[in-house]
């Protein structure tokens, strides 16, 4: 029985950099429920990556299109492209974030007003700006995932800029699942423990943070880009049809801790 009900779905997934990417691990999850995929990329300097992994999907036709989420043009022209290729889409992956390295240290009340508006602009109002237009193309209803993590909830050190922007993206997440809902387009997010991707490269501390929950943690373990994709795989799919408005832990139960 296809209990997923994901096979010829049109599923786009934005944010794939390379093959550690959360996105791609939510890729690989929808690919194997049958899923047709959609690939956006913003740098061109990942264009050739995104393809090459592509790629690797057996008797996959993947479409790839560009899409700089702060160009209100990029995204009418990328979902425009969309909607000539496969009219109807399913649903949408939005993996996507950023904040400028040094923002991400030190006190967040030293934060720049051009960085907090660049990051609340990519992490977070990116997700209204392409659920405005995917909506248009969920014509058959549809299921939006987003990417969080618990530094949006609590205080989390370093975090700092982040934080508010993943504090604003998941309120987006409830007003968008309110306005969408009576299109049977459903939104919610997942909230990530920590995974070693090119986003987190970089970051001083990843260690021991990673050594924290594999402590602390409730399963004494660390989450992976495939138990994150499974979980985006089921909220796309029809066994969460009664579920809008959530944010989903996938972090080993890290989150209960006080
Ligand atoms: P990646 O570095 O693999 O992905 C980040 C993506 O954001 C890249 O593909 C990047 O594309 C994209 N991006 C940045 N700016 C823009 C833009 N202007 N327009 C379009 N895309 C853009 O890292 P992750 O997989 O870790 O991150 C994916 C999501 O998961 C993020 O929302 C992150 O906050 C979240 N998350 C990650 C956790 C972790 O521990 N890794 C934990 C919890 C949540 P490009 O390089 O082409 O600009
Ligand atoms: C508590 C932590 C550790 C400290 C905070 C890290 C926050 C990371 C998220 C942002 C999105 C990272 C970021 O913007 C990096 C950029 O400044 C530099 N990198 C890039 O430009 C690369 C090339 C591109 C691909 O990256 C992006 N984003 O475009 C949080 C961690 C424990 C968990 C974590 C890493 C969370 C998260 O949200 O990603």
């Amino acid at each position: 029985m296809d209990l997923l009900s994901l096979q010829g779905k049109n599923i786009v997934v934005m944010g794939v950099a390379n093959q550690r990417s959360i996105a791609w691990g939510i890729a690989r999850s929808l690919h194997e429920a049958g899923a047709n995929l959609i690939f956006t990329y913003a740098g061109e300097r990942l264009e050739r990556n995104v393809r090459d992994l592509a790629e690797t999907l057996e008797g996959q036709q993947y479409r790839i299109f560009p899409c700089d989420v702060t160009s209100d043009e990029d995204i009418a022209s990328c979902f425009g492209a969309i909607k000539a290729e496969v009219g109807t889409i399913h649903g949408l992956a939005h993996c996507i974030a950023f904040a400028n390295k040094d923002d991400l240290k030190g006190e967040f009340a030293d934060t720049s007003r051009d960085g907090f508006a660049l990051s609340l602009d990519i992490s977070a109002y990116s997700l209204t700006a392409v659920a405005k237009v995917a909506q248009e193309l969920m014509t058959e209803g549809g299921s939006i995932v987003t990417l969080t993590y618990l530094g949006g909830e609590r205080v989390v050190k370093n975090y700092n800029l982040m934080g508010v922007a993943k504090a604003a993206l998941e309120a987006s997440v409830k007003y968008l699942a309110n306005d969408l809902g009576q299109r049977n387009i459903r939104v919610n997010s997942i909230s990530a423990g920590p995974i070693r991707t090119l986003s987190a490269k970089g970051i001083g501390d990843f260690n021991s943070i990673l050594k924290e929950i594999e402590e602390k943690a409730p399963m004494r373990r660390n989450v992976t880009q495939e138990e994150v994709g499974d979980v985006a795989t089921f909220l796309m799919s029809n066994l969460s049809r009664g579920i809008t408005g959530e944010n989903i832990h996938v972090d080993s139960g890290y989150h209960i801790l006080g």
